[in-house]
């Protein structure tokens, strides 16, 4: 890929004009519906406290700067050149002269204390953790995030929802399955990676700490307000690092309660099952396959089979998914060193795993007539 550089822009383009055209590239791509000119609006009382300390030190600032420039632009006014003012070479040896030496960096010292001291409590806030009543191991993946409730035993992987399903504006801000935590409830998070360096990072609800790889790093919380807060990953992790969104559904504990028993029965119906040895149809496979695929894989390689070549290819008439069965097993149980595709083993089960690929070998237009069975994906592991 050919990258457009300084280099190849012609002479004849300034750099003024450089600039102008770069701001103006921008403009379509920021969110001016949402444009505010703050940090988002705080939910939780650590956020808060953050939130507060960046207002203060922010208003701190905004007062020396007014006046500094206030002070310099009145010297600069009464001292001019054009009513005759002459430097004043006794300056030193007046009161003021004298004096300031000492006063001024007390009194910036002061204020620097005062800044440290709220920080300083803030941070005390930060590593506050606590006994939480529900705990979540957050492991960031290249690139998706799986959840964790310590608690239930329970976990689940959260994606990138495709552009057609979150639509153009909420592409890259949603995903398939956000995140449901219970508010006014206090909540652990572990923080861990299974690769590289990844951070979690919804900045409603609480603080950033990098997730990494044989490391577990606490934060917590205790949401005040029903409501989605989305999130970014925040520590560049790659090629697909703008592709993991965080979502956050925040419902009441009675919801949140119910949620959470019905997902762990329907995932040991699921386990059961896929114990069974049971021999699968393509049809079978196909029809389990297919929501699979369009939640785990769509968003790279599309609904369509398409992908979105270069960067994701397309599986409709590939050669390897319309001939080699191994190598297509290989390729979605281990993945490709280097490339944006993961490794889904670890994440799904034979089952699960058998019904994608069929599902991939059989649709659009694909008609291999192959049924891959969980044992032989069981087998190549
Ligand atoms: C984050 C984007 C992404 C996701 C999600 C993704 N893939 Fe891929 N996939 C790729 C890329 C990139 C390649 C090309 C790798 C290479 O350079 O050979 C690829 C290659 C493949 C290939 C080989 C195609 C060929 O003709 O060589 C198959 C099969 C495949 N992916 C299946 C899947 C399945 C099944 C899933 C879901 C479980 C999935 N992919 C999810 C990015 C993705
Ligand atoms: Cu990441």
């Amino acid at each position: 890929m050919s990258e457009p550089s300084f280099a190849s822009v012609p002479r004849s383009m300034s750099r003024a004009r450089l600039w102008v055209a770069a701001l103006l590239a921008l403009l379509p791509t920021m969110g001016w519906a949402e444009m505010k000119l703050n940090l988002p609006e705080p939910v939780s009382p650590l956020t808060r406290e953050v939130f507060d300390l960046h207002m203060m030190t922010t208003w701190v600032g905004v007062w020396i700067m007014v006046i500094v420039i206030l002070l310099v632009g009145y010297t600069l006014w009464k001292f001019r050149k054009s009513t005759g003012a002459v430097a004043d070479q006794e300056f030193h040896k007046g009161f003021f002269g004298t004096w300031s030496w000492l006063v001024v960096p007390v009194l910036v010292l002061g204020l620097d204390l005062t800044i440290a001291d709220r920080a300083n409590s803030t941070f005390d806030q930060v590593e506050n953790i606590g006994d939480a009543e529900v705990t979540v191991k957050v492991t960031g993946s290249q690139w998706k995030w799986t959840y964790e409730y310590m608690e239930h035993d329970y976990s689940f992987i959260s994606n990138l929802k495709s552009k057609e399903e979150a639509g153009e504006y909420d592409y890259l801000r949603t995903v398939d399955n956000p995140l449901v935590l219970p508010v006014n409830t206090r909540v652990r998070f572990l923080h861990t990676a299974a690769d590289v360096l990844h951070a979690w990072w919804v900045p409603e609800i609480a603080v950033k700490k990098d997730s990494i790889p044989g490391y577990i790093n606490e934060t917590w919380t205790i949401i005040e307000k029903e409501g989605m807060y989305r999130g970014q990953c925040a520590e560049n992790c790659g090629v697909g690092h703008a592709y993991m969104p965080i979502e956050v559904k925040a419902v009441s504990r009675a919801e949140f309660d119910q949620w959470i028993g019905e997902r762990v029965a329907e995932k040991q119906a699921a386990a059961e099952l896929a114990a069974s040895n049971k021999v699968w149809s393509q049809d079978e496979l196909m029809a389990e396959g297919e929501g699979l695929y369009n939640t785990y894989c769509a968003a790279c390689h599309q609904a369509n089979g398409a992908g979105l070549p270069p960067a994701f290819p397309a599986l409709a008439g590939s050669a390897m998914v319309t001939s080699d069965i191994p190598a297509h097993i290989d390729i979605v149980v281990n993945g490709k060193a280097g490339t944006a595709m993961a490794a889904w083993g670890a994440q799904l089960d034979d089952l699960q795993l058998a019904a994608i690929i069929t599902y991939e070998r059989n649709a659009w237009g694909n008609d291999t007539g192959d049924a891959v069975q969980p044992a032989d994906v069981k087998a190549a592991r």
